[in-house]
């Protein structure tokens, strides 16, 4: 298209308002006679409620509402839907408010609607709960222990579920194989901590009987079927808006107790409730992740090919299955094999129950925590075999050649088929990037200075993007203006600048004229939501077709104006124009006001320059990246200094390669976080340590090398616009890189990596336990 504004570096059309503190979020909201919600929540990591007294609550200053469970259903409350789940799942179900059991700190238990949020908080203290407390398990290995206490009756022995994902044989390979490599990684319990915590306001009008929410989430459309299916709703009385969201990265899809509360509340009481969460109850209460233990056996030959892979993956759940139980463990065990050929391959995979908050999907979604694992385990292998990590990666990465290349995996989410791409070739750039050879020189110089530099390399594989479908409608109207309306639901990421550059660029009309609007159920009847990397490829695919076929149509309109084929219709700069009859052209605006109802048009043609397109497909493209880290560790602290970062990153075409940049130094902040610092620490009652951002340590700017990004580009056959998702990547790539760059940095002084974070005082017990 002659604008070509695909692939151009546009800036971001959301900051200017961010920046400015104009964006609405949830909390921006006012309405008149806006009520305000506080949780009471369980105080126990595990305990049996006896009784539960909120008359001193009801009758205190500003109090309007209060309930629990039993207040509002005596018997069968409804459930949180899993909607990711495996055959093999048990059912753990968590309900809006604790009934006869509370298992996390931090589970709701009861409800205070007040004139304020300080008089729901003040109530909440005079609520008088009998709590018998029970004994907690936190760990996931000690779950598993026969003598530990169960959780759910449903699920004995702690375990919701429990499956084998395979390829080819495994423990034959193994069996025959010259050298094998046994080791046990683990990632520590984190989560993503967007700056905008959770956030949701409901209000119910009664005239027309619908009930209108406003949430800090990612997919409305799936919110809304959730929300109305549990409170007994008809689903088209309910009408779920998405303003602007200060980040989601996954943690924000998953249906929560307060997503069912608040509407509850406000439905009850015929007015707008609110309820903004607080950093405490974001840290006890948001989807935590990663918690993972992979046990691996790696069979190699004496030249350094892999033979086999057998895992057996301990995936710490807390205390309850909710919507997206199963996504994190099964990307994971579809997700170990990564970028590398290794035929044979078997995990098992057990998802254990703990008195901890629930653990859900948080940017990569298991993939982060089984990238870290592999590329652990390789370069333990690589040393183990006397081999250099680079060379041993290359040896064993699935060549060009051999793309598209089929796993034998099926994930919750897709088939494991890497579509495209040269994983060689991203790993050989990185290396000369870097000057691999020549840091070999500098690091043993430091050395013998006393110093500790390290070099990591990673290489992942990302599930980028799924289907099923994800919906677009584009109309141009009379002033030739463009509306695109996207069932998307973004949290920050510039969808609406991506989507407007893809929409201008089809129908070859300025940026300013298209306006890109999302996240309301109320605007387009389907939508799928923010996740899985799925923006550019999904919402991307939908409104490109909507665009073309608006185009299409705008063709015939101009062919039936000028009474003559669309095939002799061309178009310049947006005008529609008879080839070779330069002096006769109708605009788009012009086009848009003869298509309009009541008007002249071809025989069978829908009035309105308008189309709506569902971009439909189960197929997922695969992106990919080299990552590499150099490091410095301090051997008096412990401490790790990121100094480098190279990526070379492959997510087919872009759209905006500013875009794509942003969200992969921002992944990488967030995998920097992990690998280095952010923990979710239980003492063993089952308290949660870290309530806030002190003891929760988040990466800061300082802690941030300069990344420094390139590009491969590897088109995608599986949609139109050729791209693949890139959301997450950095995200996934960056505690491999770094932990190896901290082994390699301490490997001298006989010290290993098994899991994240490397705190200084992890570090320096390395370097200090011989
Ligand atoms: S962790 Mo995501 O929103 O697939």
């Amino acid at each position: 298209m002659g604008s070509s504004m695909m692939g151009a570096r546009i800036r971001r059309r959301e900051d200017p308002q961010l920046l400015r503190g104009e964006a609405n979020f949830v909390d921006d909201l006012k309405l008149p006679g806006l009520l305000h919600a506080a949780i009471l929540r369980s105080p126990h990591g595990h305990a049996a409620i006896k009784a539960i007294d909120l008359s001193a609550t009801r009758a205190a200053p500003g109090v309007v509402d209060a309930f629990c469970l039993a207040d509002i259903w005596p018997e069968n409350p409804p459930a949180i839907p899993v909607l990711v789940g495996v055959e093999s799942m048990l059912q753990c179900p968590q309900y809006p408010l604790a009934g006869q059991r509370a298992r996390y700190v931090g589970e709701p238990v009861a409800i205070v609607v007040a004139n304020s949020r300080a008089e729901a908080e003040d109530a909440l203290e005079l609520a008088r709960v009998e709590y018998t407390v029970l004994p907690a398990v936190v760990d996931a290995q000690a779950a598993l222990h026969p003598d530990a206490p169960c959780l759910h009756d449903s699920a004995p022995g702690n375990i919701c579920a429990r499956w084998t994902q395979a390829t080819g044989d495994a423990a034959g390979a193994i069996a025959a194989a010259d050298i094998v490599i046994t080791e046990r990684f683990k990632m520590q319990r984190y989560t993503a901590v967007p700056l905008e915590t959770r956030g949701i306001l409901a209000t119910p009008d009664a005239v027309s009987g619908e009930l209108t929410i406003w949430v800090s989430g990612q997919w409305p459309h799936t919110a809304r079927g959730i929300t109305a299916a549990m409170l007994g709703l008809e689903e088209r009385r309910v009408r779920v808006i998405q303003p602007d969201v200060g980040g989601g990265f996954g943690v924000k899809a998953e249906i929560y107790p307060e997503d069912v509360l608040i509407p509850l509340a406000a439905t009850r009481l015929g007015r707008p409730v609110k309820w903004i969460e607080d950093r405490r109850e974001h840290l006890l209460g948001i989807a935590h992740s990663r918690e993972m233990t992979f046990d691996m056996e790696l069979g190699l030959r004496r030249d350094g090919s892999i033979l086999g892979l057998r895992v057996t993956i301990i995936s710490d759940h807390g205390a309850y299955l909710r919507t997206l139980a199963m996504v994190n463990p099964s990307l994971a065990a579809t997700g170990l094999t990564g970028p590398y050929d290794i035929p044979n391959y078997s995990a098992e995979v057990i998802c254990a129950l703990t008195n901890k908050s629930v653990c859900s999907p948080y940017r990569g979604a298991g993939a982060p925590e089984a990238t870290f694992a592999r590329e652990r385990l390789l370069d333990v292998a690589a040393r183990q075999i006397g081999m250099d990590p680079a060379a041993f990666r290359l040896k064993n990465l699935i060549p060009p050649e051999a793309m598209p290349y089929a796993t034998g995996l099926t994930s919750v989410e897709a088939t494991v088929v890497l579509d495209s791409g040269n994983f060689p070739a991203a790993l050989r750039q990185a290396l000369l990037l870097v000057d691999y050879d020549g840091f070999r020189a500098r690091q043993a110089q430091a050395r013998s200075e006393g110093r500790m530099p390290g070099l990591g390399i990673c290489m992942y594989t990302q599930l980028a993007a799924v289907g099923p479908h994800e919906s677009a409608e584009v109309r141009v109207d009379g002033q030739g203006n463009v509306t695109v309306v996207s069932g998307a639901a973004p949290g920050g990421q510039g969808t609406a600048t991506s989507l407007a550059q893809v929409v201008a660029d089809q129908l070859d009309v300025p940026m300013e004229k298209v306006r890109v609007s999302f996240a309301d159920t109320a605007r387009i009847p389907f939508g799928t939501g923010t996740y899985a990397s799925r923006n550019a490829v999904m919402a991307g695919s939908a409104a490109m077709m909507a665009a073309k076929r608006v185009r299409a149509k705008a063709a015939q309109m101009a062919a039936h104006l000028f009474e003559c084929s669309p095939d002799d219709i061309e178009w310049q700069d947006g005008d529609a124009r008879i080839v070779g009859m330069p002096g006769k052209s109708c605009s788009l605006a012009n086009l848009a006001q003869a298509a309009r109802p009541g008007g002249s048009r071809p025989e069978g043609m829908e009035p309105g320059l308008e189309i709506r397109h569902y971009f439909e497909t189960h197929a997922v493209p695969f992106s990919y990246a080299a990552h590499l880290a150099e490091v410095e560790v301090d051997p008096a602290t412990g401490g790790v200094k990121v100094n480098r970062y190279i990526v070379v990153n492959d997510c087919g075409k872009m759209i905006n390669p500013m875009l794509v940049e942003g969200q992969v130094v921002g992944g990488i902040a967030q995998g920097l976080g992990g690998a280095l610092f952010e923990e979710l620490a239980y003492d063993s009652d089952g308290d949660l340590l870290t309530t806030d951002l002190f003891s929760y340590r988040l990466p800061g700017t300082l802690d941030m090398p300069n990344v420094e990004i390139s590009h491969l580009i590897s088109p995608s056959d599986l949609n139109p616009l050729g791209v693949k998702g890139v959301g997450e990547g950095g995200a996934i790539g960056s505690h491999g890189a770094i932990a190896n760059a901290v082994e390699d940095a301490i490997a001298h002084t006989g010290a290993r990596v098994h899991q994240t974070p490397l705190r200084p005082s992890v570090v320096w017990a390395l370097l200090n336990a011989g």
